[in-house]
């Protein structure tokens, strides 16, 4: 099949491509590297040295032995959505190129109206693009798991039956998602349900859950590493803990650490958007899977981890910072997932085992880390900055407070030649 990746640059599309290639597919990918260039601006970096794009796509050459073909540029540059799929034509679409952290869509006024504007923008682009040049090509669209929120009830996979003053329908299942950024997927979401609708696209919307890792079975040479965050911006929770535990840092689940959120393997995440693509959905279709394995409280993954590295001689301590989301610490979580086994998909990895090869490859980039490391403590809040409830007017000063200043704006900025 020939595969088009948006986000090829990222932390999944990277593996995807390598994932896919190898498993025979004819693939080309887009990006326009922002992603490098905001981790720097929050003061970070990846722990795992990811070469310049160029020096990737050789090595990829080198050592798979297949060409990968990369077109630099932005979704929001309807010229270069256009150009990109007239030239390309592909079968199926995997659009990953979205600002993915809900920290950093919490900053501040700019950083909200930026990550919504290009996630949205992004994906009309590319409906459009889909509708005019290759309409009968299936786009498998990343959302997230958190456009649902945590409601008191199992979570479906998109839709479910409804009955209310006695009539019955089948209706998409509501969506209470906790960042800017999360609802940037939700509103995606809407957008590509009524693409699939008007111009009677393929689609499939992959609500993913928090992903951890750092390996592949693909990733056979370090130049083919992909990249692993550990600050607070762009770093997601697993991943930040075995960080901290390697540096000798508290691990922060926050507040109670009683969210549970589910999880998955980077490897099975590859495996799920395999299968997404291999069977696309029927012209008009537009379907649902909710895409994790297992899910787990922050506190107990905070304990698993403190294990392991206690195991490989680790001092680890464990902390639990006042939460800086507003966010449900305590609540019900049973999300239904029966749509991917359905294609053939099995679990492949074990948290555990996932975790110490983690701690491995950590452990050898710790140099990294350190340089690093001032970045892993959590400093953008949610709340107002006195975090009282945000409707308690009572007791409010005359003058505004001031804002605490956007996270890591003292951080390097010094060009690196890995990200
Ligand atoms: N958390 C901690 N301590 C930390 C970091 C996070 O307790 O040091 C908690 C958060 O409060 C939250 C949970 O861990 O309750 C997950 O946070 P996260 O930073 O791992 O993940 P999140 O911000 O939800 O976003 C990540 C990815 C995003 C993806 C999403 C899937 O960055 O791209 O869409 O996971 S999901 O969470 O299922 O919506």
């Amino acid at each position: 099949m020939k595969v088009l990746i948006t986000g090829i640059d990222g932390y999944s599309g990277w593996p995807l491509a390598l994932h896919l290639l190898s498993r025979g597919h004819d693939v080309a990918g887009i990006d326009n590297l922002v992603t490098r260039k905001r981790v720097q601006e929050v003061g970070s970096w990846s722990a795992t040295p990811i070469p310049p794009i160029q020096r990737r796509l050789a090595a990829v050459k080198e050592v798979l032995g297949k060409d990968l073909r990369f077109y630099k540029g932005d979704l929001c540059d309807w010229e270069f959505v256009r150009h990109v799929l007239e030239t390309e034509r592909p079968d199926s679409i995997v659009h990953l190129a979205e600002q993915r952290s809900a920290p950093y869509s919490m900053i501040d006024v700019h950083h909200a109206v930026t990550t919504q504007v290009e996630n949205l923008t992004g994906t009309l682009h590319l409906l459009y693009a889909i509708k005019e040049i290759v309409p009968d090509a299936h786009l498998v669209k990343m959302g997230t798991m958190g456009e649902y929120g945590t409601p008191n009830t199992d979570i479906p996979e998109g839709f479910f039956e409804v009955e209310f003053h006695g009539r019955k329908d089948y209706l998409p299942f509501p969506r209470q998602a906790n960042s800017w950024y999360h609802w940037s997927k939700v509103f995606d979401s809407g957008d590509v349900m009524l693409a699939s609708k008007i111009f009677h696209l393929r689609a499939t919307d992959v609500m993913q859950g928090v992903i951890y890792g750092v390996r592949t079975p693909e990733i056979t040479d370090d130049r083919l590493l992909t990249r692993f965050d550990f600050d607070e911006t762009w770093g997601t929770a697993l991943n930040r803990f075995i960080a901290q535990a390697v540096l000798g840092l508290p691990i922060t689940p926050y507040g109670k650490g009683e969210q549970k959120r589910g999880f998955l393997a980077l490897e099975d995440s590859m495996q799920s958007l395999r299968l997404a693509v291999e069977n696309p959905a029927a012209a008009g279709e537009y379907r649902v899977f909710n895409q994790f394995d297992a899910a787990y409280s922050v506190k107990e993954l905070a304990e698993r981890v403190a294990k392991i590295a206690t195991e490989l001689g680790l001092n680890p301590t464990i902390e639990h910072p006042a939460d800086p989301r507003v966010e449900a610490e305590q609540h019900y979580y049973n999300p239904i997932h029966e749509h991917l086994p359905r294609l053939g998909y099995r679990r492949t990895r074990e948290l555990d085992d996932v975790m110490r090869e983690i701690f491995h490859d950590l452990i050898r980039y710790r140099r990294r880390l350190v340089a690093r490391q001032h970045v892993v403590i959590p400093t953008v809040n949610w709340r107002v900055p006195d975090s009282r409830p945000l409707l308690d007017t009572r007791n409010a000063p005359a003058t505004a407070p001031t804002p605490a200043p956007p996270a890591g704006t003292t951080g390097p900025s010094s060009a690196n030649t890995t990200a």
